[in-house]
């Protein structure tokens, strides 16, 4: 793998800010794009722009057959026994609230309890809120390890539904969503994987998980914004009632009755985001020429890099320091707060988050009121972690 190779193919690594080469550490956050995608967008919309399956012409043909084929990608990317069992979204927060939405009209009874973990991001706690649910939250040890003892004592008649995190967007733990389903399916009870986090890290089978559904963002991994993936167990796809009604997921309409369209289209209401659903494809052959496996690797050795780096600064405290991590980065720098230490790295040209990553629940568990995130991608380098620590050694004295 040759990251020189690679960043040349991110024309926003160039930029300037303040003065300074980018140092881009907010990948959590949003991935930067390849000139691959990026170059998708200009040429649907230079030369194919259409709306899908419904057109008798030439571009709408195209189109859909183009779309239809990221569908068939996706389900590889993903291993999903069909393309019956992928269904584009605007992103995760959409994925989850379909499910939450739908799940709940089918499923919930009264009464209902929905066990998430205590590192889940409001995405994922929300739409169960919404639902009616009331959420049984598993503890995690200070290191950030779910306390899988405690789970298996949070089942009861009452449970519906487990929805956790793959990867942690604020700690970066990878939790043992297989073992997790395992045991969750020993009750009975389905399980909603939030993939956010770690589809654009770590090789992700749904079939090996044995989830019942995926839910991801293309945006995280290298696509455009607009655009994610719900994926759910054609079974229980076939019982879900649809989420938003018009569009291509009716087969027939009166005034007095609609009948609904096959998988997946039942869950595709309206004109989706076809340009940006083509970028996802191209995201998912950037990832494949370089290799899932070669980017969890080198992204690992950031991670081990950066943790080593960082632990010598004075001051400078880790949120997050589970066995099994990704790419993500979360810490303290004394009394300072984070705004204040996102602020300065930015004057020195470095990008990193700051505050409670939308996982409030987290900072409450630690008393905090949020932290600075510095999270990476494969295009990142040993360089620019030392860009960036060299970045912290400067502000630390201005943070006294
Ligand atoms: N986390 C972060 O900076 P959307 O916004 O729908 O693409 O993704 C929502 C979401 C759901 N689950 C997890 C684990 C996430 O990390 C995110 C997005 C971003 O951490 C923006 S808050």
């Amino acid at each position: 793998m040759n990251i020189d190779d690679i960043r040349t193919q991110f024309p926003i690594l160039e930029t300037e800010v303040h003065g300074r080469r980018l140092v881009y550490l907010d990948n959590a956050a949003t991935t930067q794009k390849p000139q691959a995608v990026i170059d998708t967008l200009t040429d649907y919309y230079s030369h194919l722009n259409a709306n899908i399956h419904r057109g008798a012409h030439h571009l709408a043909a195209v189109a859909t057959e183009r779309y239809e084929t990221v569908r068939r990608q996706v389900q590889q990317f993903i291993h999903a026994r069909s393309h019956e069992e992928i269904v584009f979204t605007r992103g995760t927060t959409e994925s989850i609230n379909l499910v939450a939405s739908s799940f709940a009209r089918r499923f919930f009874q009264g009464g209902d309890e929905v066990i998430v973990s205590g590192m889940e991001h409001h995405s994922n706690i929300v739409p169960w809120q919404l639902a009616g649910a009331t959420l049984r939250p598993i503890p995690f040890s200070d290191e950030g390890v779910l306390d899988l003892d405690a789970y298996e004592r949070l089942f009861t008649d009452q449970t519906r539904l487990v929805a956790v995190t793959h990867v942690s967007n604020t700690l970066g733990t990878v939790n043992p969503v297989a073992e997790m389903v395992r045991r969750a399916h020993a009750h009975g009870v389905p399980v909603l994987v939030d993939g956010a986090q770690a589809v654009s890290h770590l090789k992700v089978d749904v079939q090996a998980l044995g989830c019942d559904f995926y839910c991801f963002s293309g945006h995280k991994m290298y696509a455009p914004m607009g655009v994610g993936v719900m994926y759910g167990r054609q079974e229980m796809l076939k019982e879900l009632p649809p989420y938003q009604g018009g569009g291509e997921m009716i087969e027939d309409v009166t005034f007095e009755r609609t009948t609904y369209n096959h998988l997946p289209f039942k869950f595709e209401a309206g004109t989706p985001s076809v340009g940006d659903v083509l970028g996802l494809g191209f995201a998912i052959d950037f990832m494949e020429s370089v290799g899932v496996d070669n980017i969890a690797t080198h992204e690992a050795d950031l991670l081990r890099y950066a943790t080593d780096r960082l632990s010598r600064l004075p001051d400078v405290r880790l949120f997050g320091t589970a066995p099994e991590k990704a790419a993500v980065l979360s810490f303290l720098v004394g009394e300072a707060h984070p705004y204040d230490v996102g602020t300065l790295l930015d004057q020195l040209g470095v990008a990193v988050r700051t505050g409670h990553h939308c996982t409030q629940p987290v900072m409450d568990r630690y008393g905090i009121p949020g932290t600075v995130r510095a999270s990476f991608a494969v295009y990142n380098t040993r360089d620019e972690i030392d860009a960036f620590v060299a970045a912290l050694q400067r502000i630390l004295p201005m943070l006294q």
